[in-house]
């Protein structure tokens, strides 16, 4: 619940539930979901730093534009598909990315574009901040998976390399524990129920042109390298660490 708004909406539409039960009726019910037919609205996180906290890496106006104008057209076309689809209404981001093919069809494109949209650059920001330093315990467990330091950065970065045309490269926790690189086009993510390959997010990479053309042009590479002085290493110790 993001706030006194969302709450007011609840509760109207607990009591409303409450009312639906002692009137047991199907067109009743379809009344309710047409009198709030904004029921999940999503919004623009705040980026929680300054634009130009990532500089020279990744420049400010990449940033505020990214930011402010990507990343809120996602969010944007999100609460237009919900609106239009009662199926989409009072669900959590998460629930909706993880069971896009329950949807009806006409609003699954929606859901995996603008709602991927939206769960990854909300992923993508917090793993943002210049000067921290993997653990022991996170050097450990990319040494356990991938050999050494060096050999996972160089298997990110060719990872990264790989996406043709739009998409993200990432490491997840599959269910087993074990960490994984892989890579999704588009806006699809690893937490997705049509990604082939599925685990928890711990580092994601924006491979679009628009998340480094400005600074680096088609340089993709010199951008992933980079990639590496912005890592919030302590972020990625926080997720790998969740079950
Ligand atoms: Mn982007």
């Amino acid at each position: 619940m993001k706030n006194r708004r969302d709450f007011l909406k609840t509760s109207a539409v607990l009591s409303a539930g409450s009312m639906l039960a002692l009137h047991g009726s199907k067109a009743f019910a379809a009344e309710l979901v047409s009198l709030f037919p904004h029921a999940t609205e999503f919004e623009l996180p705040p980026l929680g730093y300054d634009f130009a906290a990532l500089e020279p890496f990744i420049d400010a106006q990449t940033m505020q534009i990214h930011h402010g104008k990507h990343h809120q057209t996602y969010v944007t076309k999100l609460n237009e598909a919900i609106a239009k689809d009662a199926a989409l209404h009072h669900q959590s981001l998460e629930q909706l990315i993880k069971n896009i093919l329950s949807f009806p069809e006409a609003s699954r494109a929606a859901v995996r574009n603008h709602g991927g949209g939206h769960w990854n650059h909300s992923f993508f920001w917090q793993l943002l901040k210049k000067d921290t330093t993997p653990s022991a315990n996170m050097q450990k467990a990319i040494v356990q998976n991938f050999g050494s330091m060096e050999q996972f950065k160089k298997d990110y970065e060719k990872a990264a390399l790989s996406v043709f045309g739009s998409g993200w490269a990432w490491v997840i926790k599959d269910a087993t524990g074990k960490l994984l690189i892989t890579t999704t086009p588009n806006q699809d993510n690893p937490l997705m129920d049509i990604a082939p390959v599925k685990g928890t997010p711990i580092i994601g990479i924006d491979v679009w042109e628009h998340a480094y053309y400005l600074k680096y042009q088609n340089k993709r590479a010199d951008y992933a390298q980079a990639f590496w002085n912005v890592l919030n290493w302590n972020k990625v110790e926080e997720l790998y660490q969740l079950k």
